[in-house]
């Protein structure tokens, strides 16, 4: 990959060349299939930034499709968005350059927004880190991705859209952390780190546990909580990033990095190992999580009267792109989002962070900014947000892919 960095003065920009073309994904020793990528791997080349460095990346067409990329969770401007509303998708053969200003630190991830269901399966996305300059120290740092993929008897993937899948979502047997199967990772003994993680699976969810030890939730989509949170297990659905504290460990110990069972509307799943950590030696560790992460303040009290309903079961049957209302920049939005279906639906705003007010009626434990929310079967959750001076075409839209292109989201306008 070529990813180089340039400094005039105190303004710095990250260029990046991104490559997408067919690749042999070997996602375990001698079993691959034939995916698509950035720059010939899978996940695409991490992408690191500071808060304010813009980022310039060209992208190039090699693929036998035409194509677009959304970058989750970053606020970009409405043309930067990498949807169909915003551009014409970039045609097999030619160049697109997307030029953004990163102005929050936390996980990010870039995916094709053009033919998602197999575009993302075949292995288009990558992590965009954002770093800022007095975030907690840490003794090591994992990006991880989560995905999967569904493979046919003959270990081909499987034919895409069938019935099943577009009601239920695909999934596959085959479970990968950064485009391996299975693999193993490691950790020193005695030492605390961060591990960011990202669900770029179509549909699977992941309700992580790392050998049921505690660990500390400090940050989800738009960062840093405003305290970090003990838990032992997180549930990450498509879209949604979590970044945890983990360790420390004793040397020598091995721990699953597992899914947990959990029912998102289609049967209880089993317990599914994603990865194994094996403790390593002991290290130094110099990890320090302050019991105050950062300020967010509260956008509305969690008591909030609703300024708009969005019904799910609408969305989703309604079977075809449509439009909502308007937003206009500076109008607090209060959104209930209904979802009276027999499925939980990952619900993903574009380019805006929310807060989340409530869940099932209830306030969240902590302040945090989001872009994606599992909304569960047959409750509702109360976020809210605010159009900054962003104006132009924006979406939301289920982050469970197929429900996505069976058409279970919205295009609305920003206006000034
Ligand atoms: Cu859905």
């Amino acid at each position: 990959m070529s990813t180089s960095t340039r400094r005039t003065s105190d303004v710095r920009t990250v260029t990046v060349e991104l490559d997408a073309r067919e690749l042999e994904w070997e996602f375990a020793r001698g079993q691959a299939i034939r995916g698509f990528a950035y720059n010939g791997q899978v996940p695409g080349p991490l992408i690191e930034a500071n808060v304010g460095d813009t980022i310039e990346v060209r992208l190039t067409n090699s693929l036998p499709q035409a194509t677009t990329i959304h970058w989750h969770g970053i606020r970009v401007p409405a043309e930067m968005d990498g949807t169909e509303a915003v551009q014409p998708p970039v045609e097999p053969g030619q160049t697109f350059v997307y030029r953004f200003v990163v102005p929050d630190a936390g996980t990010f991830w870039y995916h094709s927004h053009t033919n998602e269901t197999e575009q993302l399966e075949r292995g288009l996305y990558g992590a965009l880190v954002v770093r800022d300059a007095d975030e907690p120290s840490f003794d090591g740092e994992q990006v991880l991705l989560f995905d999967d993929l569904k493979l046919d008897l003959d270990g081909h993937l499987a034919p895409f859209g069938d019935e099943h899948e577009h009601h239920a979502g695909r999934e596959g047997d085959v479970r990968l952390v950064n485009g391996q199967q299975e693999p193993g990772l490691e950790i020193a003994g005695g030492t605390i780190e961060r591990w960011r993680l990202v669900n770029a699976a179509n549909s699977r969810f992941v309700r992580l546990s790392i050998g049921g030890r505690p660990f500390t939730i400090i940050a989800t989509d738009g960062g840093l909580l405003a305290e970090p949170l003990r838990a032992t297990e997180v549930l990450v659905t498509p879209g949604e990033r979590f970044e945890l504290a983990v360790g420390p460990f004793e040397d020598g110990e091995q721990l699953a990095v597992e899914a947990l069972p959990y029912d998102r509307g289609k049967g209880e799943t089993p317990c599914e190992t994603f990865a194994t950590l094996r403790v390593g030696p002991r290290g130094v560790s110099r990890a320090q999580i302050p019991s105050k992460l950062r300020e967010i303040k509260p956008l509305v009290p969690a008591s909030a009267e609703p300024t708009r309903t969005i019904d799910l079961k609408a969305l989703m049957h309604a079977g075809h792109h449509q439009r909502a209302d308007p937003v206009r920049v500076g109008d607090l939005q209060v959104w209930d989002l209904v979802n009276e279906t027999g499925q939980d639906h990952p619900f993903h705003l574009h380019g805006f962070f929310f807060q989340v007010l409530q869940e099932e009626g209830k306030p969240l434990p902590v302040l945090a900014w989001k872009d994606t929310v599992n909304v569960p079967r047959k409750t509702r959750t109360l976020i809210a947000w605010l159009p900054d001076d962003r104006p132009g075409e924006w979406m939301y839209h289920c982050h469970i892919l197929e429900h996505h292109a069976m058409g279970m989201m919205a295009h609305f306008a920003v206006i000034s």
